[in-house]
């Protein structure tokens, strides 16, 4: 029985839930150490010195290493974009301190106890310089450089399809502007260094060990075959666990100068303070339509709060980069301009999340629709059908280059506005106004881009990242197939989807097939690792031409044995036998027992050549409460083509998690700093992460239009939840309120004001 398209039980949970989780912090060695940093208080100052004498003087203490001592090249991001300076980030900070919880110094100890008692004790010698906090404050001409550059702006790139872009009759101007989040995963960073031999082994909570394998190689000049990453289990990365950090190369290189392992792992004030921040930006925005609501042109000014450094490998362009190519989103745009700047300030650096620069690109085209709406009184559903590329036009290759493959946008949207009731709604809301109830319906359509391939990403200057992804497929003597591959599974269920594609490629039982942890001296496999929703694009194609392999190689075989063409033979469950044959046949396990040893050890690449472009639409139903600001969501539909579905408990799973993460960034989470550049939300008692009574029950529809660029018909799922709930509440929340909401999350004081005012107006009979 084919075992894709079933929903069986993550292998992954069985472990998890009886507590027999391994991560990274479960791991331990006789004689580990512990590493400790001591991370600057300050935001923006010259560092004058580091006096550890104190902590070296600490019973239990190894070891304090400053960036003299430790005196070790910068990571630098291998960008070869013309639009790009460089932004090199000190292992330790060197000269400069330039954001609160840069890491300065790192204390050594036998027990981590010891160590953060003893990181109090080192003083850190420093003259404060002005903060830098807003990119509006960073842009001004008198501003304090970041860099020892002339500008705060490190990268600026401009887009345009003519000098002059057709204008009105409509148009409006707004500004967008999306607050900092951050990824939030269960478990934090961390990593464990063993010396071993001239080289190392590391574990690793990461989504991306071959990446760090070699960043690490790189780092402490050691060759790549010396280092070796294994990755255990993984409690969630969504993106922040997709780079390669300094405090990785530190313990690293502290492990290997003391010989002995050194363990790091990361607690949640470092996570908020010193892993990557995302979505931090403001988009000035110039919509023009016809009287029709069709669009003639969008001018979008995209300027993104990078912070004091970009991330490794992916450099400081990841949002600044996406969100302007995808502003035009699911319609039909001939007319765009564009200038989009990353800009320096003195605040944790922005790396990746769930989604990356997608969530702002829809908010500024969803929102943007609704305004069109609002502007001609064509009526916001409609409005968007006149836009929409039709299911017959693609492919179609977008403004900006993007190739949308297949798909079906209006019937997204139509769905979903079936599923919410639309067209009843608004004598619902006239009625439950009269009664003082403050409704609001909301909808957004969304595309985005998945399984970035090689060629795109050298298309960006990204030279660090691989985009291809390989798959080690093993059929072993005692008849077991063990896939390795260059994705680590951070929760979203691949250890049990990639054995679902396994067993259909090969044709044998799901139950044969065991996929192994990441460990990158298995196979000498090379690849990029797990993010923007790529597993089961680039991996499943992968392991597809490995199975493929495997495959051939198993027929060819098992023809000798059966006295058969090759042609003739097929595998069943555990046997290769001869088509309607009946009883000639020869079990897998009496094949692989006969075989040379690496007869059935198979390696391949697949580089998606085109990225996957997933799309769906969501809408929503909600009552703003006027006295408190609180937003409940009463319904969530959300309708997406997400290809063929390996799982589909786990998709469902998956577009849960990005709904309920896109809801957090709607309603609720927002990194917010002083003027001096603290933190002001540094633990979860500030950072308001939504709760289960938060995240109402989503009602997801599947569609699926098949597409030629995948080639297991795997589009991608774990981001795309992620994109539309911003919008599509911002524009619920408008509704209910008669009022634009232009920025997330959308604070409740704000919401509070405009319901009341909105109750007051209608109580004067004013609409
Ligand atoms: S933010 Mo995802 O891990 O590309």
């Amino acid at each position: 029985m084919p075992s894709v398209g079933r929903s069986l039980p993550r292998r992954e949970d069985r472990p998890l839930l009886q507590g027999r989780g391994r991560f990274v912090d479960d791991i331990d060695f006789d004689g580990t150490l512990h590493a400790r940093f001591v991370r600057s208080s300050v935001a923006h100052a010259l560092l004058l010195g580091v006096d550890s004498e104190e902590a070296r003087a600490v019973t239990g203490v190894v070891t304090v290493v400053d960036a003299a001592e430790l005196a070790l090249p910068p990571l630098l991001p291998p960008i070869d974009n013309p639009d790009a300076l460089p932004v090199p980030r000190p292992l330790l900070a060197t000269g400069k301190i330039r954001f609160a919880g840069e890491a300065v110094a790192v204390v050594v100890a036998d027990s981590p106890y010891v160590a953060e008692d003893a990181a109090e004790l080192v003083a850190i010698d420093l003259e404060a310089l002005p903060a830098v906090t807003t990119t509006a404050q960073a842009l001004r001409d008198d501003a304090p450089r970041v860099h020892d550059q002339p500008t705060n702006v490190m990268y600026d790139k401009r887009f345009s399809t003519g000098d002059e872009l057709p204008r009105g009759p409509v148009v409006i101007h707004r500004t967008f502007s999306s607050s900092r989040q951050t990824a939030l995963p269960m478990e934090p960073r961390g990593l464990l260094a063993r010396p071993h031999g001239d080289g190392l082994e590391i574990w690793a909570s990461t989504q991306s060990p071959h990446m760090l394998a070699l960043a690490v190689a790189a780092g402490l000049g050691l060759a790549e075959d010396q280092v070796r990453v294994m990755v255990p289990d993984v409690g969630g990365g969504f993106g922040l666990k997709a780079h390669a950090y300094p405090e990785e190369l530190v313990v690293a290189a502290l492990a290997r100068r003391l010989g002995r392992p050194v363990k790091w792992v990361e607690d949640r004030a470092e996570n908020l303070t010193s892993s990557c921040h995302a979505r931090g930006q403001t988009i000035d925005v110039t919509v023009s339509a016809d009287a029709d609501g069709v669009l003639t042109s969008i001018d979008a000014d995209v300027v993104v709060d990078m912070g004091a450094y970009g991330v490794y490998a992916h450099g400081h362009l990841l949002e600044a980069g996406g969100t302007p190519s995808m502003i035009p989103g699911p319609y039909r745009l001939r007319d765009y301009r564009f200038r989009s700047r990353a800009v320096a300030t003195t605040k944790v650096p922005l790396g990746a999340y769930r989604g990356v620069g997608l969530p702002v690109a829809t908010f500024v085209h969803e929102r943007a629709m609704d305004l069109v709406a609002a502007e001609t009184g064509v009526d916001r559903a409609e409005v968007r059908r006149r836009n929409l590329l039709r299911a017959d036009e693609l492919p179609y290759t977008s403004v900006t280059g993007q190739r949308y493959d297949s798909g079906d946008y209006g019937a997204a949207l139509d769905t979903a506005l079936r599923e919410i009731r639309y067209s009843a709604f608004a004598e619902e809301q006239a009625e439950a106004l009269r009664a003082g109830r403050l409704l609001g319906l909301g909808f957004a359509v969304y595309v985005e881009y998945s399984a970035v391939g090689s060629s795109v990403f050298a298309g960006r200057g990204m030279l660090g990242l691989a985009g291809y992804d390989e798959a080690n497929v093993v059929l072993g003597p005692d008849g077991i197939v063990r896939v390795w591959t260059t994705l680590p599974s951070a929760g979203q269920g691949i250890t049990t989807t990639f054995a679902q594609l396994t067993a259909d490629e090969l044709s044998v039982d799901v139950e044969l097939v065991e996929v192994r942890p990441v460990d990158t001296a298995v196979g000498r496999l090379r690849g990029n690792g797990t993010f923007a929703s790529r597993s089961a694009v680039s991996g499943g194609g992968a392991i597809r031409v490995s199975c493929e392999e495997l495959r051939r190689r198993l027929l060819e075989d098992a023809a000798d044995v059966l006295e058969a063409s090759p042609a003739d033979l097929e595998i069943v469950s555990d046997a290769v036998r001869v088509r309607g044959a009946g009883t000639s046949s020869v079990r897998l396990v009496d094949l692989a027992a006969a075989a040379a040893p690496d007869r059935y050890d198979v390696v391949r690449r697949h580089d998606p050549e085109h990225p996957v472009y997933p799309y769906g639409a969501h809408a929503c139903r909600v009552e703003v409460d006027p006295v408190s600001g609180f937003v409940r969501i009463l319904d969530y539909v959300v309708v997406e083509d997400c290809g063929r579905i390996i799982n589909p408990r786990i998709a469902l799973g998956q577009t849960h998690g990005a709904v309920a993460q896109g809801i957090a960034g709607a309603l609720y989470e927002e990194l917010s700093y002083d003027e001096h550049g603290q933190l002001q939300t540094a633990s979860l008692m500030d950072y308001l992460v939504p709760t289960a009574s938060e995240v109402p029950p989503v009602q997801v529809e599947h569609m699926h239009v098949p597409t030629s660029a995948s080639l297991v018909g795997a589009k991608g799922v774990g981001e795309s939840g992620t994109l539309a709930p911003g919008a599509a509440l911002a524009n619920a929340v408008a509704d209910a309120l008669g009022a634009e909401c232009n920025s997330t999350p959308l604070h409740p004081t704000v919401i509070s004001d405009l319901a009341r005012a909105r109750l007051a107006r209608t109580a004067e009979g004013v609409r």
